[in-house]
């Protein structure tokens, strides 16, 4: 009966179409409105839990700190929830082998924030197989078969790509610089992440709106504050003429920005520094003036997919696509906005 029911939510999910959630139901949603509210008296013995797999990337930045937060403190006994979490230290084999574990124990939901966009079907289709509905959280996955999951959640990381470039294309005018050359290096997250792709290409694809822009060079700090400062290390050897670094998140940026002072630089100025994620340490760091701009990528997951369970369980439909609404937050907003931010 169970299994039956899941096949079935699995089936009326599969045959919804794509919808933005940008401007309303979930998407508005944050930590302090959690969605499974009607659930928190509920004193349920353990086999009426609900029991939900968590595929997490890793612990690689603050942004996914507050991410594994979100569902910790989302998923928990008195909301009806038993949460098994696993960290799969940003790789792939490592989350495939996890489900794989979910669908051993016969958890009622996976959660997977796939750490790379492809090599999915084979792990999902077992899945699907056993009927277990699969929920996808943050990144996205690059299948033919979109029956191989039920839904998504997360941001629009193209968009924050293009964000960026409109942010520092109008910096630029203000400071009188629009017609300057300007030397642009990029510290990539996780090559194949939709993280990566997304922001690289938004960047991209606005890159030819601006001739007098020229990419020096591009290389992965793999999302991590370390690897972001080794990347930038090197860049600073290679180029001597750097105007603008673009790092994949906030993380890589406070590595870059040790490595710009390291090398007797002024980083938000010398440099311009931008940024993603908007974590509430790249608030500190635009009021210390160290970084620019910060393009906002919310974590805060956990609510959005009990919503989403909590449908799921009631036989009621739910969007495949699902974007988070997101702000751009330059350094003058810092210091009124940081008191106010929840990750
Ligand atoms: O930007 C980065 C994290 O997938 C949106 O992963 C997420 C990214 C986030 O490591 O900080």
């Amino acid at each position: 009966m169970k299994r039956f029911k899941k096949v079935l939510t699995v089936l009326l999910a599969g045959v919804l179409t794509m919808s933005l959630w940008g401007c309303g139901g979930a998407a508005k949603q944050t930590a302090s409105e959690p969605a499974t509210e009607s659930n928190q008296d509920k004193t349920a013995g353990d086999k009426d839990l609900i029991v939900v797999g968590y595929a997490q990337v890793g612990a690689e930045s603050d942004w996914r700190t507050a991410n594994t937060k979100s569902f910790q403190t989302t998923f928990v006994e008195k909301n009806g929830y038993k949460l098994i979490f696993d960290d799969a230290q940003q790789k792939q084999e490592n989350q495939i082998k996890a489900i794989r574990n979910f669908i051993q124990q016969d958890v009622d939901y996976i959660v997977l924030a796939p750490v790379v966009e492809t090599g999915w079907e084979t792990v999902l289709g077992e899945a699907k197989e056993a009927g277990i509905p699969v929920i996808l959280s943050d990144r996205m996955i690059d299948v033919s078969d979109d029956s191989l999951y039920t839904c998504w959640v997360g941001g629009n990381f193209i968009k924050e790509g293009e964000d960026a470039v409109a942010w520092l294309s109008d910096y630029l005018d203000k400071q009188g610089r629009s017609d300057e050359q300007i030397n642009i290096v990029t510290l990539q997250g996780t090559i194949g992440s939709s993280a990566q792709v997304g922001r690289t290409k938004g960047v991209e694809d606005k890159m030819p709106e601006h001739k007098n822009w020229t990419m020096l060079d591009r290389q992965t700090g793999e999302f991590t504050q370390s690897k972001g400062q080794e990347v930038m290390e090197s860049f600073l050897k290679s180029y001597d003429d750097i105007d603008v670094v673009i790092a994949e998140n906030d993380n890589m940026a406070f590595g870059a920005i040790d490595a710009i002072k390291a090398a007797g630089k002024v980083p938000g100025k010398d440099i311009i520094i931008v940024s993603f994620d908007a974590v509430k340490a790249a608030f500190e760091a635009m009021i210390a003036g160290d970084m620019n701009v910060s393009v906002e990528c919310n974590p805060l997951h956990g609510p959005r997919v009990a919503e989403i369970i909590q449908k799921l369980e009631k036989g009621e439909s739910v969007e495949k696509i699902a974007y988070v609404d997101e702000g751009v937050f330059p350094a003058e907003t810092a210091a009124d906005l940081i008191g106010s931010r929840l990750y």
